[in-house]
């Protein structure tokens, strides 16, 4: 018989490439027919069948204090009834931009955008602008949204120019930039020996969500911030899935590094489309109107989807609001390990603040190599297992694992229950 997930998958394939609006949304990674969900609420989601699960994607981080919080529903309701947009500026984005600039010290200015692949493509171009330079610095395994320049993967030889990780993005662009191994303090030292007069600006995951979770290592940190000051190049953390996520100072203020500019999503919109780029105000007076580099955006600062990220940041400000979601996160990654290791399963698995990690492996990877070499047909059988289990991980082994403030301890007890049950039967 055929499920209403099932048929819905069907019919989208016939308008939508993939059946999806975004590609990890396909399963591809995992196989199997995607889920298609019809609502949300605190931990929990439902799919189109009317089966529930616990959700650890949270729609890739934004929703860390649960689905449909009151709170944040009611806040969006009463900006919708002032009104959808105005296409002009609004007080409520002064007032994102005086908690954005309050709770990182690293914003002396801010601009609202309403995705995280616009917050990067702007960052890159500004350090371009302010520089006068052309070449890029990105780390293998880090994702930063879709532009041009960022789509690029390392090029035959550690330091010469990227190659596209995309049709559609020409060699040309692709060669400005240079792609490094992530946590290579040393490898960033030569390339700035070689490059540093070229270099406009380096891009990085503070920690690296998009090739799975992995940690950066203490020298990694040091020299970006060493080496970009040294040579007068940008340095761009992009903490659209770390910010407000690790910490409520973002990864900048958990491992105590200070960027150039600095890139925002996911949880400052609620879920709504409301990103962020900002940092150092002689580099932010570059941006038109005030300067030569152009960024516009008929729905920046939309006032619906700034009311859902203001109300959401005015939420994780509670005392104890990071505490909590940490403990959840290594009580799941605790469990899972225990778990697997009683039944003799290889796999790890760790976490920073409120996201996380898990890896088929003995060992917990540092590197985008070591990730690649985690068991991805045991994540993959344990993913569907899951599923069944009521429990909704993230579609493939690449990506990071999120917890909100509504996951309970039961809730946390009852998925390491149902991944124990897997483990008892794996082969
Ligand atoms: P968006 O353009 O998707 O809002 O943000 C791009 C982006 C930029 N920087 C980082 C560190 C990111 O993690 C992302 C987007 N993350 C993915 C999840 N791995 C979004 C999910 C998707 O692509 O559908």
């Amino acid at each position: 018989m055929t499920t209403h997930n099932q048929q819905l998958f069907t019919d989208s394939q016939k308008l939508i490439p993939g059946g999806v609006n975004s590609p990890v949304r396909a399963f591809r990674s995992v196989g199997g027919t995607p889920l298609f969900f019809q609502r949300g609420l605190g931990a929990y989601v439902w799919d189109a069948d009317g089966k529930k699960y616990t959700d650890y994607v949270g729609s890739w981080g934004p929703m860390i204090v649960g689905h449909c919080h009151p709170d944040v529903v009611k806040a969006v309701q009463d900006a919708a009834a002032q009104g959808l947009g105005f296409g002009a500026p609004t007080a409520s984005e002064l007032e994102m931009a005086e908690l954005l600039c309050k709770l990182l010290p690293s914003l002396e200015m801010v601009r609202l955008v309403s995705s995280g692949t616009e917050a990067t493509m702007t960052a890159i171009r500004l350090a371009r602008g302010f520089t006068g330079r052309s070449r890029i610095i990105k780390f293998e395994g880090c994702y930063h949204g879709h532009s041009d320049g960022l789509l690029v993967k390392a090029g035959s030889g550690a330091l010469t120019f990227g190659q596209p990780s995309s049709s559609g993005v020409p060699a040309e662009i692709a060669a400005l930039t240079t792609v490094l191994a992530y946590n290579d303090a040393a490898g960033l030292e030569k390339c700035f020996a070689e490059m540093g007069h070229e270099i406009a600006a380096v891009i990085v995951e503070p920690v690296a969500g998009n090739m799975n979770l992995v940690t950066p290592k203490r020298e990694f940190l040091d020299a970006l911030r060493k080496l970009c000051t040294q040579h007068g190049a940008v340095l761009i953390l992009d903490e659209v899935m770390t910010g407000f996520r690790v910490s409520l100072q973002g990864a900048q203020g958990y491992y105590g590094v200070k960027p150039d500019l600095v890139t925002l999503g996911k949880v400052m919109g609620g879920g709504l489309p409301a990103a962020a780029f900002g940092g150092r105000r002689d580099i932010m007076q570059c941006l038109s109107p005030l300067g030569a580099v152009y960024q516009a955006g008929t729905l920046s600062g939309n006032p619906v989807a700034v009311a859902a990220g203001l109300t959401t940041l005015k939420l994780v400000q509670a005392p104890g609001f990071y505490e909590y979601l940490a403990q959840r996160a290594r009580q799941l990654t605790e469990g899972l390990t225990i778990a697997a290791h009683k039944h003799g399963i290889a796999f790890c698995a760790q976490s920073v603040g409120g996201m996380f990690g898990l890896y088929f492996s003995k060992t917990l990877p540092t590197s985008y190599d070591e990730v690649m070499s985690c068991d991805k047909a045991a994540f993959n059988r344990f993913f569907h297992a899951m599923l069944d289990e009521g429990v909704y991980l993230a579609p493939s082994a690449f990506e990071a694992g999120f917890v909100s403030a509504a996951h309970t301890e039961a809730d946390i007890a009852a998925t390491v229950a149902a991944a124990d049950k897997i483990f008892s039967g794996w082969r």
